[in-house]
């Protein structure tokens, strides 16, 4: 495959500072979205994939938070539900995503090294994971905790359905993705109807309080750690050697061991931190803390990974959900396919913990299955048939970053 195609999607969908995550579905910017769209773009510009970030962190909040969407004042605002007049905080919403961002900013330095770029950036980055450190550890045990499931970045994950169950379902609003997506692959209207509810409760807090849904996700937390680890090589390019960023790495990745670790299931799962239990659904967030390579369990780990729950290098992608679980299901939004940027993040790991020839499978899939797809924005784990929009970007630009990479095995 030629990169024409996915470059094309990237410049169709760039709004002249930043990137749509989809003209139709996602008409604004989304936070790990612009981060996964940056790792592409700075092999095709790396002047617009610092552009990218930059309006990402433009918007940040005094708090240091950074908003997981960032409205264009140029698109109607009943584009998107909940749209600016809902969130009541200026032009973005009051809810984060996960933190890929220092990831980003690195890989965007390493293609065109530009130190004002990398100068700019640091501290924004520092006091974004400094807001979640201090103002997210809800349960006390060095985790950040989610307030939504819209800040897993999985929004319909089966790990929310215990915690989630306990908010009762806002109605009277009108759904806008549904003008421009199967309802059949998205959310359904009760879960709809309990995302609204939160985000309006939390809303009205001042964006303070913890309400029914308090949630320590091991994709969030292991994303987390790695962007620590990205911030001491930036940290280090800036002449700042000393930074403490290996340390708040450790310290993450310890808490994320000792509290969602399950070694009889050989698996990391979310914890409810109202009930301290830990949600009983494997999903594909509990395979993200392989992007750590120091990750002691990853033998465990990766046994899970490749075993008939997620069947890695047998299936397309890397399933959201346990092929297994009575309700999984191959199309519904985070309850069963396979999304692309997970599939990067995953091949990362198996490229840390000695998987090569893992890692090229899946590399080759994810290439293959883009393709033929016109880049959904998720896929069929069995069958590869796409779901959700097409011409979406973070697949569009992660298909240009895979293919920048080399394959693993000579
Ligand atoms: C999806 O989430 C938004 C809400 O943030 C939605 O469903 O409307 C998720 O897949 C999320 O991970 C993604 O960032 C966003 C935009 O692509 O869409």
């Amino acid at each position: 495959m030629d990169v024409t195609r996915a470059a094309a999607i990237l410049d169709r969908n760039w709004l002249g500072s930043s990137t749509v995550p989809s003209r139709s579905l996602y008409p604004h910017q989304w936070s790990w979205d612009s981060a996964f769209i940056a790792l592409g773009l700075r092999h095709l510009s790396p002047a617009r994939a610092r552009r990218e970030l930059r309006t990402l962190f433009a918007a940040q909040w005094a708090d240091g938070r950074v908003p997981h969407i960032v409205f264009d004042p140029g698109t109607p605002p009943e584009a998107y539900f909940p749209g600016p007049g809902f969130w009541r905080a200026g032009r973005t919403s009051g809810l984060v995503q996960p933190p890929v961002h220092a990831r980003a900013v690195l890989a965007v330095h390493e293609a065109e090294p530009d130190q004002e770029f990398l100068a700019a950036l640091y501290p924004k980055l520092v006091a974004w994971h400094d807001y979640l450190r201090t103002r997210r550890d809800a349960g006390g045990r060095g985790l950040v905790a989610i307030v939504h499931p819209w800040e897993s970045g999985m929004d319909n994950s089966p790990a929310w359905d215990g915690p989630l169950a306990r908010v009762t379902p806002s109605t009277g609003f009108v759904r806008r993705d549904l003008a421009h997506g199967d309802a059949a692959d998205r959310p359904s209207d009760e879960d709809y109807g309990r995302y609204v509810r939160l985000a309006a409760d939390y809303r009205d807090s001042g964006y303070r309080a913890f309400g029914e849904f308090v949630v320590e996700d091991p994709g969030f937390n292991a994303l987390l750690a790695d962007a620590e680890l990205a911030m001491a090589e930036i940290a280090d390019a800036l002449g700042l050697p000393s930074s403490g960023h290996r340390e708040a790495a450790a310290r993450v990745a310890k808490a994320l061991q000792e509290t969602l670790w399950d070694s009889a299931a050989g698996f990391f799962f979310a914890r409810d931190v109202r009930t301290g239990a830990l949600t009983p659904a494997y999903t594909c967030a509990g395979l993200l803390p392989l992007v750590l390579p120091d990750l002691g369990v990853a033998p465990a780990l990766l046994a899970t990974a490749t075993g008939p729950r997620f069947r890695l290098g047998q299936v397309h992608g890397v399933p959201s959900h346990d092929l297994t679980a009575a309700d999984f299901d191959p199309a519904r939004y985070w309850r069963g396919p396979s999304w692309f940027n997970v599939g990067w993040l995953v091949r990362q790991g198996l490229l840390h913990h000695g998987e090569h020839a893992l890692a090229d499978r899946l590399r080759d899939d994810l290439l293959a299955t883009a393709e033929e797809t016109g880049f959904a924005e998720y896929c069929d784990p069995f069958t590869g048939e796409g779901h959700g929009t097409r011409s979406f970007s973070w697949t569009a630009a992660l298909t240009v970053d895979l293919l920048a990479q080399p394959a693993a095995v000579a």
